[in-house]
């Protein structure tokens, strides 16, 4: 057996992780973080590296040096392509790795040097203790930005905040680290083009879809220093498109909420039915009768997104808790309604009906997204 057959013969036992590096104008700090990742190869065993730069068309020289280090190293690749933002680089070296090397893990990684290579080996010893998703964390324990300025300190808290929240992801502290180390299989699971995001937000949107595909979730500290060289590419755009993305993480699966509007219409003609019912068979004053119907709808509901929209959900909380929830959140609602209704009307002059239309679209969004992300949430 030659060395090169060796070499083969003993990969083909290994698993693979594959780190993807988006690179744009990275040309003083691609060549240092290549060769550090390298360098960890010989602390891991069980596992061969690979790197996949994506580069999308830097102008100062960053596909160069790249090309000379492929000329040096056998698993070190570069895809390029047009600059749109950061997401899009990542969907495409995503792509790019999952069809053509079939990783078993696959890092995300900055190119600048803030992501200390030499705690590989902590990742990927997470990822056997049977973790799927291991995230390089500031916000936990042992984990720090210590040269960030207050106003991005704040930005980013903030920000992780409303993706914690919002995206039904509460148990990880640092959703938009870009430091991860994620099980190939669960990448294949999620639905990529539902991540439509081009930018920095498509780290916090990747990351709810990882745990809404079941992923296992584990922090290890990282401290987030100063990029080695050149500047950020961070933009007053991706804090736009971060904001807007929000309340879209909510709405991790369309089939969800369209079966949710579903059941709610239903409700309404339950309400409806059960009231005209009441009055007019039955005799019921129409102080009354309301209370009733009401009810009768806010069970029906509760019985067919139980069974029904959220029946694939394994969660942890009992049936009479969540029906609880679900009343505590509807009474909610129905003040959000009002409070619109009252301030669109009262104060804006807007006509009843639009005004009434308004409060009821605000509650029905806000009573999708905390019963989704509360009462149904996933364990
Ligand atoms: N391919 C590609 N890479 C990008 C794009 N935008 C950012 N990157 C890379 O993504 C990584 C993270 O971007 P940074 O500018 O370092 O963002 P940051 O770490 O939040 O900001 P700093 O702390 O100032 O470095 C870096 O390796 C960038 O080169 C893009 O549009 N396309
Ligand atoms: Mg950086």
């Amino acid at each position: 057996m030659d060395l090169t057959d060796k070499y083969e013969s003993e990969n083909a036992m290994q698993a693979e992780a594959c780190f993807i590096l988006p690179t744009y104008n990275e040309q003083a700090n691609i060549q240092g973080t290549i060769e550090a990742i390298f360098e960890q190869q010989t602390r891991v065993s069980g596992y061969t590296f690979r790197i996949l730069v994506v580069d999308d068309n830097s102008s100062d020289g960053t596909q160069e040096t790249v090309n000379n280090l492929i000329e040096q190293h056998d698993f070190l690749h570069m895809i390029t392509g047009n600059k749109v933002g950061l997401g899009d680089a990542y969907k495409r070296g995503f792509h790019h790795a999952l069809t053509m090397f079939k990783p078993d893990v696959i890092f995300q990684m900055d190119s600048d040097g803030q992501h200390d290579p030499t705690l590989i080996p902590d990742f990927i010893h997470q990822i056997q203790q049977g973790f799927s998703l291991v995230v390089g964390s500031r916000f936990v324990k042992g984990g720090s930005t210590p040269e960030f300025s207050l106003r991005r300190r704040v930005i980013s808290k903030l920000g992780n905040f409303l993706v914690r929240y919002v995206g039904g992801v509460r148990h990880i502290k640092d959703c938009t680290s870009g430091y991860r180390c994620i099980a190939a299989s669960y990448i294949e699971k999620c639905n990529l083009g539902f991540l439509s995001t081009r930018g920095y937000s498509f780290q916090s949107s990747l990351i709810c879809e990882l745990v809404a595909q079941g992923a296992k979730s584990k922090e290890i500290p990282i401290v987030f220093t100063q990029r080695n060289a050149g500047e950020s590419k961070l933009s007053i755009k991706d804090q736009v498109e971060f904001l807007l993305n929000i309340p879209k993480l909510g709405f991790h699966s369309h089939k969800d909420f369209i079966k949710y509007s579903i059941v709610g219409f239903s409700g309404v003609l339950i309400n409806l039915g059960g009231y005209v019912f009441l009055t007019r068979y039955l005799g019921m004053a129409q102080e009354v009768a309301p209370l009733l119907s009401i009810e009768a709808s806010l069970l029906s509901n509760f019985w067919f997104n139980n069974f029904w929209t959220f029946k694939r959900r394994s969660i942890r909380t009992g049936v009479l808790s969540r029906l609880l929830q679900f009343h505590l959140v509807a009474g909610m609602s129905g003040i959000i309604n009002y409070a619109l209704f009252f301030l669109t009307y009262k104060y804006l002059m807007i006509n009843d009906i639009f005004a009434n239309l308004l409060g009821i679209g605000a509650a029905a969004i806000v009573n999708y997204l905390i019963n989704s992300n509360w009462t149904w949430k996933r364990q």
